[in-house]
C-alpha cells in the first residue's frame, strides 16, 4: 500500500515547481494518467478488505479532490502567464508606417481618378457609377447618337452575342455617358456627377487598347443657374489644380459630338522635344478633353425639360491624363501588370502629391 500523504506532498509539490503547461501536463499524467500512480492505487484497491478498502478509498478521493484543484489553480495561472508572453511576443504597432520595399503600390490609373475626384468634389460633383454591360439603347440611342453612326457598328463596338430584356442588343459601354444618362432618369434635379470608369473599344495597337479609362461629368440644373461660362471655368479650375500650374494656357476649339450642341474641344499648352511633350509654357497645344452643353434632345430622351433646364457634359481619357502628369511613355504598359513597372510609376499607399520612387 502506498501512503497517500507522501504523495500528496511530492504531488503539490510537483505542482509548485511545474512552471509550463507541459511541465503542469506531466504531473498530471504522472499521478491520474493510464499509469499514473493515483491510477495505481485506485487499481489497488480491489486486493484490500472491505474495511482497508473503504478507508483507503476514501484518503484517495480526498486527494485525488485536492490533486485536481491545485491542478487547476496552477493551470490557469501558467496559462494566463503564457498568453500574456505571447500577446508581448506578437504586438504589432499598427500607427506604424509600413516599409517601403513590403508597400504595395497605388496604380497610376487610380491616382489620377483619386486626384480628379477631389478636385471635381470640391466643386460640389458627386462620384455616380454604372454597369459595364449596357444596352445599345443608353449608350447610343437616348444620347442622340444615331442608328447609322460610325460608332455603332460591329468593329467598333463589343457587342455581346447574349441579348438582354426584351431581346435588346447588349454591348460593352464605349464611353461612361450612359451612367449619366441612368442618373437623368433616376435623380431629381439638379444633378452634379462625375463618372470615372472603364470603357471598352474594338481596338488594339499602340496607342490604343481594348478596355480604358474615362471620366466624364454633367451638371444639369434650371437654365438660369448653368450656361457655358460655368462649364469654361469648371474646366479650367480641373486643368490647372491636376497639372498642379495657375498659368496653365487653356483654349476652347469648337468641334462636334452628338450629344452636346455647342461643343468643344480644350487644349492646354506645351511645348514638344524630342524628350516629348512639356505641358504648360511654349506655342504649341495638346488636346486634353471635349466638352459641350448637353444636347436638348438628349435632355427630352431622359424626361428633362430643355426649355426649362440646360447643362454642361465634359468626357475625357484617364490614361492620357496619366501619361502626361506622370511621364509613362507607352499606354499599353498600364495592363501588362510588370512588377517593375508597378514600383516605378506606382504611388505608396497613405502618400500625399508623392511618388513611390521618391520614397524608396
Ligand atoms: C471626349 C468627349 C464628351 C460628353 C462627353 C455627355 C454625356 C451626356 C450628355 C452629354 Cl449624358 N454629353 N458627355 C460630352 C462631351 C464630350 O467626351 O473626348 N471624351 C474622351
Amino acid at each position: 500500500m502506498i501512503d497517500v500523504e507522501i504523495l500528496e506532498q511530492e504531488a503539490l509539490e510537483a505542482i509548485q515547481s511545474a512552471d509550463t503547461l507541459n511541465a503542469i501536463e506531466a504531473v498530471r499524467i504522472d499521478i491520474m494518467g493510464k499509469n499514473g500512480k493515483l491510477t495505481a492505487a485506485m487499481k489497488n484497491l480491489a486486493n484490500l478488505s472491505v474495511e482497508e478498502k473503504k478507508a483507503e478509498g476514501q484518503k484517495l478521493n480526498t486527494f485525488r479532490d485536492r490533486f485536481n484543484t491545485q491542478l487547476q489553480v496552477k493551470k490557469n495561472q501558467l496559462e494566463a502567464i503564457e498568453l500574456e508572453a505571447q500577446l508581448k511576443k506578437e504586438f504589432i504597432d499598427v500607427t506604424l508606417p509600413v516599409s517601403a520595399q513590403a508597400a504595395g503600390r497605388i496604380h497610376p490609373l487610380t491616382k489620377v481618378i483619386e486626384e480628379a475626384t477631389d478636385i471635381f468634389a470640391q466643386m460640389g460633383f458627386s462620384v455616380a457609377e454604372g454597369p459595364d454591360i449596357e444596352t445599345d439603347h443608353y449608350n447610343f440611342s437616348i444620347l442622340n447618337i444615331l442608328e447609322n453612326h460610325p460608332a455603332r457598328q460591329m468593329h467598333d463596338t463589343f457587342y455581346l452575342k447574349q441579348r438582354g430584356a426584351d431581346d435588346v442588343p447588349l454591348l460593352l459601354r464605349t464611353h461612361t455617358s450612359p451612367v449619366q444618362v441612368r442618373t437623368m432618369l433616376s435623380q431629381e434635379l439638379p444633378i452634379r456627377i462625375i463618372a470615372p470608369g472603364k470603357t471598352y473599344r474594338c481596338d488594339s495597337d499602340q496607342t490604343h487598347t481594348p478596355m480604358f479609362h474615362q471620366i466624364e461629368g454633367l451638371y444639369v440644373d434650371r437654365a438660369e443657374n448653368v450656361h457655358m461660362g460655368h462649364l469654361k471655368s469648371c474646366i479650367e479650375t480641373f486643368c490647372r489644380a491636376f497639372f498642379e500650374m495657375s498659368e496653365l494656357p487653356i483654349r476652347f476649339r469648337p468641334s462636334f459630338f452628338p450629344f452636346t450642341e455647342p461643343s468643344a474641344e480644350v487644349d492646354i499648352g506645351c511645348s514638344r522635344s524630342k524628350e516629348g511633350v512639356h505641358i504648360g509654357g511654349g506655342s504649341d497645344w495638346l488636346e486634353i478633353l471635349g466638352c459641350g452643353m448637353v444636347h436638348p434632345n438628349v435632355l427630352r430622351n431622359c424626361g428633362i425639360d430643355p426649355e426649362e433646364y440646360q447643362g454642361f457634359a465634359f468626357g475625357m481619357g484617364i490614361e492620357r491624363l496619366a501619361m502626361l502628369k506622370y511621364n509613362i511613355p507607352d499606354l499599353r504598359t498600364f495592363f501588362e501588370g510588370h512588377l517593375q513597372w508597378i514600383k516605378h510609376y506606382g504611388f505608396l499607399p497613405f502618400s500625399v502629391n508623392c511618388n513611390a520612387n521618391e520614397d524608396a
